[in-house]
Order: structure tokens, then C-alpha cells, then sequence
């Protein structure tokens, strides 16, 4: 497998970096978050997990080891109970708005940003390898305007074994691919093995942020390590002249609604955001999703 191409060199050369963009379909960027940010959120989701006894006992839970035998799936009631706290987590939402991620992206958009607010986070247990990530492009779930780039951060170091996530260069050139039912997050995969296509991926250290566009195919690598779960955020984020769906500014899942999820938070900073911005919302269509039950 390649390795990603590393893009920090572009980050004081605007037009070299959209045009990066243009080409592979995503920007790997080493370093770009604070350390301390990502911990800090990270402390909250593993506290979260030991509460629900996930953790191995006497482990510190910052080392996000596995409970042996312990193993949840999304979206298992089991994990959903949990997920839903991870959901009301302020920091975890404030973390997509860190202004060294808005800054890279408001010079990729060539315009003012728009975070979605439906930000999802992945808790992936060791050794549940049939349910890892299929290959995919977002466009298909998110909709609204393909010019969506998602951000993918670990929120500690993540080598590939512990099911880091891959992506196919220039793919989201050749407009939407086939899809299937398939295990694994989104529930969607494509067939890769005839695309002229080669597989890069790399070990992240925390920090490192993997930006893509919305039709790149890209998939989650197994996480094959005896105990480690691997913890990561996904974000997504457009320029504000764009169309949008509505469900992009709902929460992930819908189990909660935004009140249930801003009670409690030390800030209205980021709370309803968007509300009062002139945005363009569409109307999701689920074509695809149909196309693969017919399929
Ligand atoms: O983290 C994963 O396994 C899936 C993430 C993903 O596919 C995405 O962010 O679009």
C-alpha cells in the first residue's frame, strides 16, 4: 500500500492546495490539532467506556484497552446507550470547529466554511474485522453539494493495524460508483478490485488529519491489535454558498435532539451556529440506497 502524500507544504501556498485537492481528492496533514485538544476529548468518550465497563479493569483508560470478551458493534443498543453520551459531549462538538481545521478549509473552499453539525464519532473494538468500514464514498449518505470534504482524525496515535482508514487518489473523478449492502459502518460498500486505483493509507499520530472529498472511495483498515479500540472523529464541512441537506445539521443518529444534547454545556458558542446563515438546503434522495436493495 502507498502512502498518503503529506500536504503541510501547501499550507502557506493556497492554490497549490486546492489544486492537490482537485487531483488526489483528499489532503493528509500531519500535525495540524493540538495534542491537548485531542486528548482532552478523548479523556471523556474512554471515561465514558469504562463507566459502561468496556475497559480492561486496572487499565489506565487513557490506553483504550479493551475489557477482554467485551465487544460492541454500532449500532447494538449496547453501544447506542453509550453513544448517546459521547453525543452530548460539548468538547467533542466544539473539536470540529478548531481554527487550525477552518483555516485549511476556508482556503479549499475559497469561501467561509460551513460545519456540518452532524458529527460522528467511531469507537471500533479489536478483532470485529467483519465490521470494519467498507469501501464507500460519503457523498452517497451526506448528499447536498459533492464539494463536502471530511475531516478523519484518530484521537491518539492510530497505526494502521489498529484499523486506521485508507483512501483510493483520484477516485472522486469518475462521478458515483456501483453500491452494495455491506457490513460495517454506513451499511454501503463498492467493488474496488477493477478501478484503476492504487490503495494509500499511513500510520497516524495524533494530531494528523486526513481531509477528503465527498466522492473519494476510501475504506477502514481492520483493526487486528489484541485489545486496542480505536477511537476517531469524522466531521464534515462545506463553503456556505453551497446546497445542504437538512440532516446534516441534525445530530448523528437522531437518537437525541439538540437540546437534549446542548443541556448542561458551558457555552452557547457553538450551539444553533447556523441559524441566521443564508444556506440553500436540498432534498436528500434515497436513489442509492435503493439501487442497492435492487442490486
Ligand atoms: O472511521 C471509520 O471507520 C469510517 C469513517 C468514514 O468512512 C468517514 O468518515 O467517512
Amino acid at each position: 500500500m502507498n502512502g498518503f502524500v503529506i500536504s503541510n507544504d501547501l499550507l502557506t501556498q493556497p492554490e497549490g492546495l486546492r489544486q492537490r485537492a482537485r487531483e488526489d481528492g483528499y489532503l493528509f496533514l500531519r500535525g495540524l490539532i493540538d495534542r491537548a485538544s485531542l486528548q482532552h476529548v478523548r479523556r471523556q468518550i474512554l471515561d465514558l467506556c469504562a463507566e459502561a465497563g468496556w475497559l480492561a479493569p486496572g487499565a489506565d483508560p487513557m490506553e483504550g484497552i479493551a475489557a477482554p470478551g467485551v465487544r460492541h458493534i454500532e449500532p447494538e443498543p449496547a453501544f447506542m446507550a453509550v453513544y448517546d453520551r459521547v453525543m452530548r459531549l460539548e468538547d467533542f462538538h466544539a473539536l470540529a470547529h478548531h481554527p487550525s481545521l477552518i483555516a485549511v478549509l476556508d482556503t479549499l473552499f475559497g469561501e467561509p466554511t460551513l460545519p456540518h453539525a452532524r458529527n460522528i464519532t467511531r469507537i471500533i473494538f479489536p478483532q470485529a474485522t467483519a465490521f470494519t468500514t467498507p469501501a464507500h464514498q460519503d457523498y452517497v449518505h451526506i448528499q447536498g453539494t459533492p464539494e463536502t470534504w471530511t475531516a478523519w482524525m484518530p484521537l491518539a496515535d492510530c497505526p494502521q493495524e489498529q484499523g486506521s482508514l485508507a483512501v483510493l487518489p483520484g477516485s472522486h473523478r469518475q462521478g458515483l460508483y456501483p453500491v452494495h449492502r455491506a457490513l460495517g459502518a454506513g451499511g454501503l460498500g463498492i467493488d474496488t478490485e477493477a478501478l484503476p486505483f492504487a490503495w494509500a493509507a499511513s500510520d497516524f499520530e495524533a494530531g494528523d488529519v486526513l481531509l477528503f472529498h465527498s466522492h473519494l472511495v476510501h475504506k477502514g483498515l481492520p483493526n487486528v491489535t489484541p485489545d486496542r479500540l480505536r477511537i476517531s472523529v469524522d466531521y464534515r464541512y462545506q463553503g456556505v454558498s453551497q446546497p445542504l441537506v437538512e440532516d446534516s445539521m441534525r445530530p448523528h443518529y437522531g437518537q437525541l435532539c439538540w437540546e437534549e444534547i446542548y443541556s448542561g454545556w458551558q457555552s452557547a458558542r457553538y450551539q444553533y451556529y447556523w441559524r441566521g446563515l443564508p444556506l440553500s438546503f436540498v432534498e436528500w434522495t434515497p436513489q442509492y440506497h435503493r439501487a442497492a436493495e435492487d442490486g
